[in-house]
């Protein structure tokens, strides 16, 4: 597939200081150029069809295009630029694939990913805004993380539920090598309430089809109230905890992003605004045609009622 082109924001503006002080990532860019050619492939299998049912909670905003939700990512596992996803994860094998779900449940059990595909799926249209103040709207495909976790029956004392991204460094270009962006697996996690909401869904889709590898095949994340980092990619694992889970961003740089991470105009990141969002595909780059971004990503009619009592400007 051949790479796509976009405005480019410095990676100093996105990602924590802590990153660019470190050497070992001046050597990645010096060696960037060379080694992107060399993991560059499309072998890829394509995407296949899937049937589902529309669902609710729609949003009627143009979609962002196929090939934009497709080749403007973030998923750091096939490196650090936005088309990097796209490029190097030609040769990774999303099947065959299995979730194991665990810890504080009456039925463990490990999910094969062809049972998965069988529950009802809908399509779920939904906004997606980055915590780097870009967003989309997309059509995903899948069914509620409800509905999983029905099937292993959360214990009274499970809060959380934890989820874990696959190791692959065979696979995975940017788990390899001298520099590593994140540590490894890629963490995320939800309160139990948060996870069993019903705009929460595993996506399995987007576009009538099964997920890209580069949008996280062959399951993903997606809580649309959140920040996109929240909706962690290619999933292996879900624990339920009673303690609340660690997560790879807040991990990484707890001043910048939180547990919550719910959008939220109001509250800044320290180092830009949150107040306005480039809607990829609109030319909002650069300040002219900037969208104002919506409290709870535009969500808060259903959401902002599991935040009761808390104080929204500190929970990022
Ligand atoms: N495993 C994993 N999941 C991840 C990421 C990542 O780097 N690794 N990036 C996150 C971020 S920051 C965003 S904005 C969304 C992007 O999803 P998309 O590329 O499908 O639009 O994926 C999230 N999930
Ligand atoms: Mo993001």
């Amino acid at each position: 597939m051949p790479a796509y082109n976009y405005p480019k924001i410095a990676s100093s503006e996105i990602t924590p200081e802590r990153l660019f002080l470190n050497r070992r990532h001046f050597m990645a860019v010096m060696a960037g150029g060379a080694a992107a050619g060399l993991v560059g492939t499309s072998a890829q299998a394509a995407p296949a069809p899937l049937s589902f049912t529309a669902g609710s909670f729609g949003t009627d905003e143009k979609k962002t295009p196929e090939k934009d939700v497709t080749n403007y990512n973030n998923f750091y596992e096939f490196g650090t630029g936005k088309s990097d996803p796209a490029n190097n994860s030609g040769s990774f094998n999303p099947l065959p694939w299995t979730i194991e779900v665990g810890g504080l449940v009456a039925k463990s059990r490990t999910f094969d990913i062809d049972d998965l595909l069988k529950l009802p799926l809908e399509e779920r249209v939904y906004r997606m805004r980055c915590v780097e103040a870009w967003s989309m709207v997309i059509p995903w495909i899948g069914f509620p993380l409800s509905a999983l976790l029905d099937q292993v029956e959360p214990l009274g004392s499970a809060k959380y539920v934890a989820f874990e991204t696959i190791v692959r460094p065979e696979e995975m270009s940017g788990q390899k090598g001298y520099f590593q962006a994140l540590d490894w697996p890629y963490r995320e996690g939800l309160r139990l309430d948060e996870a069993r909401h019903p705009l929460t869904i595993l996506s399995v889709g987007l576009y009538g089809k099964t997920l890209p590898n580069q949008n996280g095949a062959p399951i993903r994340l997606v809580v649309p109230w959140k920040y996109g980092f929240k909706g962690i990619k290619s999933i292996v694992k879900i624990t339920l905890t009673e303690e609340q889970p660690e997560n790879t961003w807040k991990m990484l740089q707890s001043s910048e992003y939180g547990f919550y991470a719910n959008v939220n105009p109001e509250v800044d990141h320290p180092r830009w605004s949150q107040a306005t969002e480039n809607r990829i595909g609109e030319g909002g780059f650069f300040g002219a045609n900037r969208r104002d971004t919506l409290m709870f990503n535009g969500y808060a009619e259903q959401v902002a009622s599991l935040y009761d009592g808390m104080d929204l400007r500190a929970n990022y």
